[in-house]
């Protein structure tokens, strides 16, 4: 079993490595490892290069695993082991599936030593269309109840931020994409109570990552 190290809020930037090739990937992780807390990955990433580049990034910062696993909690389990297995440090569950299937994501983690991050509401224009109100505050509310180290809410829209941070107080952490390309300021989520805030695009894309990543760290240095 691995045991990772805890997640540490320095800078209070995740990058979004949405890049589908390894060695751009290694070379805008290399050149942004010391302003960012962890990095995020997903599908684009992993069908583009396999799963072993984990052990590759692993050495840089924590590794995130988007998987927004969704399924029965057999199947989920078989994913999160494969993630843990990896040497991924958290990864992010849709949380619609109800009780026992966060609970098995939940507990696999635990077995690794590795966090699990729920969404509660999604970045995008479309993503209050189901996730209304009260669903995003219910699955918040069961986020904690499993005992998940925190939730993946919209800095797209802070108020919504701010409202899923009174559903589940300061026992977990809050994690908000929507920065940068989605139109979010990494000011506002973080006033509004999000941990970290995480960029993809308005980096990873950027003619010059290093710059951008530096200008959001000043953005969140600021309010402190
Ligand atoms: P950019 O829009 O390029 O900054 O990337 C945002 C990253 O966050 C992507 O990897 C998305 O898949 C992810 N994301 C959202 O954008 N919105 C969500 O509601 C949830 C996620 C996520 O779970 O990370």
């Amino acid at each position: 079993m691995r045991t990772k190290t805890a997640f540490q809020r320095k800078t209070g930037i995740i990058l979004a490595l949405d890049v589908a090739d390894e060695d751009g990937t290694l070379k805008i992780t290399a050149e942004t490892a010391d302003l960012v807390d962890a990095v995020k990955i997903g599908y684009p990433l992993i069908l583009g290069t396999g799963l072993q580049i984990v052990s590759k990034l692993e050495k840089y910062a924590p590794v995130i695993a988007d998987f927004k696993v969704a399924d029965i909690p057999n199947t989920d389990r078989l994913i999160c082991e494969h993630v843990f297995k990896a040497g991924c440090a958290a990864v992010i569950v849709q949380g619609f599936t109800g009780p026992d299937s966060l609970a098995e994501c939940v507990k696999t983690a635990n077995e690794f030593g590795g966090k699990v991050f729920v969404v509660s509401e999604m970045s995008h224009p479309g993503g209050d269309h189901f996730f209304t109100d009260g669903v995003s505050k219910e699955i918040a509310a069961l986020a904690k109840k499993s005992g998940a180290f925190g939730i993946v809410a919209p800095a797209t829209r802070p108020e919504r931020v701010k409202e899923l941070r009174a559903v589940i107080g300061n026992d977990l952490k809050i994690i908000s994409p929507g920065v940068g390309a989605q139109g979010g300021s990494a000011a506002d989520t973080i006033k509004a109570g999000a941990d970290w805030v995480i960029v993809g695009r308005g980096i990873y894309s950027a003619e010059n990552p290093r710059g951008e990543a530096m200008k959001v760290k000043a953005e969140i240095e600021e309010l402190i």
